[in-house]
């Protein structure tokens, strides 16, 4: 029997969602979806083979949905969440788990109570095959430890007028993710320095520079550039005792032109990460019919990264190195 999953929220990212599970990941079908615009539920369940439900709370309750994608709006993710564990069914709820530390919280909590991890991050990035390789590099222990991490984030462009801190909270939020994961250890402060703003910037705070501290001293840098103009360009190098590894999947394609050799790059996440959330898809979708844990972010990384970000914004807004307070991490995420 496949793993009937219900989707709430089929925008661009749930509807791909959607797409995967249901032509691409093995042992899963969508059973039902949900979304604010009933046009779109339509189309995403004529495509997928699922039924449309007009209410998401009976959605998550219903008999034929054994696990939740939740791709919805972020201020939505908090309560379809708690949904699903009221219900006792696994969620793989999108960045943020919630937008707000308050309602991170709430949903530790809701877990912690019910005694089991139900809930799944989609920080997909820590299935992305490059990102693996620096942590085996890291993890296999050859050129010592971690000193620094240069990080680049570029978007081609974004909405006009974007708030300054969504650069934040919607896209360094997943450096700050991945950071934690390839260092295995936790980030303890956050400075946020602000150059002059590119050509594209209109009205945005954009790029900002990001400094985070690792507990054990490393300096994690991040770019953010979300009208670099040109395309999707994600970057890394760890620099460690004896050497450095980059991040260098996919391979840019390189390409003459008339001044030399350029690098290409994807338009949007989609062709840089589409892989990476295929993978997380599928190891979610086997860990649920196999009734184990994916190696997915958990609802502590979810919170720990949201409580990072906030005070991320905090470092911008107030032009100050802020430190990171976090919460007693419960025994149920050790
Ligand atoms: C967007 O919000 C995302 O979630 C993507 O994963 C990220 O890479 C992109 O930069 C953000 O704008």
């Amino acid at each position: 029997m496949p793993v009937r999953v219900g989707v709430i929220g089929v925008g661009v990212m749930g509807a791909e969602h959607a797409r995967l599970l249901s032509r691409e990941v093995a042992g899963s079908e969508v059973s039902a979806v949900f979304d604010v615009n009933p046009a779109r539920a339509s189309e995403v369940a004529a495509s997928s083979g699922a039924q449309v439900w007009d209410d998401p709370m009976v959605l998550v309750k219903d008999e034929s949905v054994d696990a939740v994608v939740v791709a919805s709006s972020d201020p939505t993710h908090e309560q379809f969440v708690l949904d699903a564990l009221t219900a006792a069914k696994p969620v793989l709820c999108e960045k943020p788990l919630a937008p707000d530390v308050a309602g991170c919280v709430r949903i530790l909590d809701a877990e912690v109570e019910l005694g089991r991890r139900l809930v799944s991050v989609g920080f997909m990035r820590r299935y992305d095959q490059g990102y693996r390789a620096l942590k085996d590099v890291l993890d296999g222990g050859r050129l010592g430890r971690a000193v620094m991490l240069h990080c680049t984030h570029r978007n081609a462009s974004v909405t006009p007028g974007l708030e300054s801190s969504l650069l934040i909270s919607g896209s360094a939020v997943h450096e700050i993710d991945i950071a934690r994961w390839l260092l295995g250890e936790e980030l303890v402060a956050v400075t946020v320095h602000t150059p002059r703003r590119g050509a594209g910037a209109d009205g945005t705070q954009d790029p900002l520079f990001l400094v985070l501290e690792s507990a054990g001293g490393v300096l994690v840098d991040v770019e953010v550039f979300a009208n670099a103009g040109y395309g999707y360009d994600v970057r890394a190098e760890l620099v460690a005792d004896h050497g450095t590894v980059s991040l260098d999947s996919p391979p840019p394609t390189a390409v003459r032109s008339e001044g030399g050799v350029a690098r290409v790059v994807p338009a949007d996440w989609r062709g840089r990460f589409g892989e990476a959330y295929r993978r997380e898809l599928q190891d979610w979708v086997t860990n649920v019919e196999a009734g184990t844990l994916p190696a997915t972010a958990s609802a502590w990384d979810g919170y720990v990264a949201t409580e990072v970000a906030q005070v991320g914004i905090r470092a911008l807004e107030t032009g100050q190195r802020q430190a990171v307070e976090l919460r007693e991490k419960p025994a149920l995420y050790t």
